[in-house]
């Protein structure tokens, strides 16, 4: 279940190279995650009314809301595990106030390695990929733990 130190310096490395680039890469994840999820989409009153790609393209809470997420995201990978800090938070406000199950944030964490695999290819090989699904992996089950501490199902 955890990651090797050098499975985490994969997890690390990559990042690095996502991280100037996150206000870029959080609006295609949230849009992609749209677009094929669209379920997702009705969580968040803020996001509910973006029909069209355009819509999506040119909004700007959108855009903000996926440097949010990938930033809080990046914070937790740098902990390398221990993450309760960062978790317990997240967990709290995605069980009781968004309501977010966890299937839906595997949906977000696939789209976030596929756009990686597209945008870094030649930086995010097999084992970096696997290193960094085993890493979300490890979220998510934290995340799901918190869940029902919470009361939430997921
Ligand atoms: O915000 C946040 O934070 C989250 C993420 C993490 C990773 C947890 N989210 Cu937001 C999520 C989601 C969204 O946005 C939408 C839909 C689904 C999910």
């Amino acid at each position: 279940m955890g990651l090797s130190d050098q499975e985490w310096q994969k997890v690390i490395d990559i990042w690095g190279k996502v991280e100037p680039d996150l206000p870029a890469r959080g609006q295609e994840v949230i849009i992609s995650l749209f677009q094929n999820h669209p379920e997702t989409q009705d969580k968040f009153d803020k996001f509910k009314n973006l029909k069209s790609m355009d819509e999506m393209r040119s909004s700007e809470e959108l855009k903000k809301h996926g440097t949010t997420v990938l930033t809080a995201l990046g914070k937790i990978l740098k902990q390398k595990g221990n993450h309760e800090a960062e978790v317990t938070p997240l967990a709290q406000s995605h069980a009781n106030k968004h309501k977010i199950p966890i299937k839906y944030l595997e949906f977000i964490c696939e789209i976030i390695v596929g756009i990686i695999a597209e945008k870094y290819a030649a930086d995010f090989g097999p084992d970096s990929q696997a290193a960094m699904r085993k890493a979300l992996e490890l979220f998510r089950n934290d995340m799901a733990s918190k869940y029902k501490d919470f009361g939430f199902q997921g």
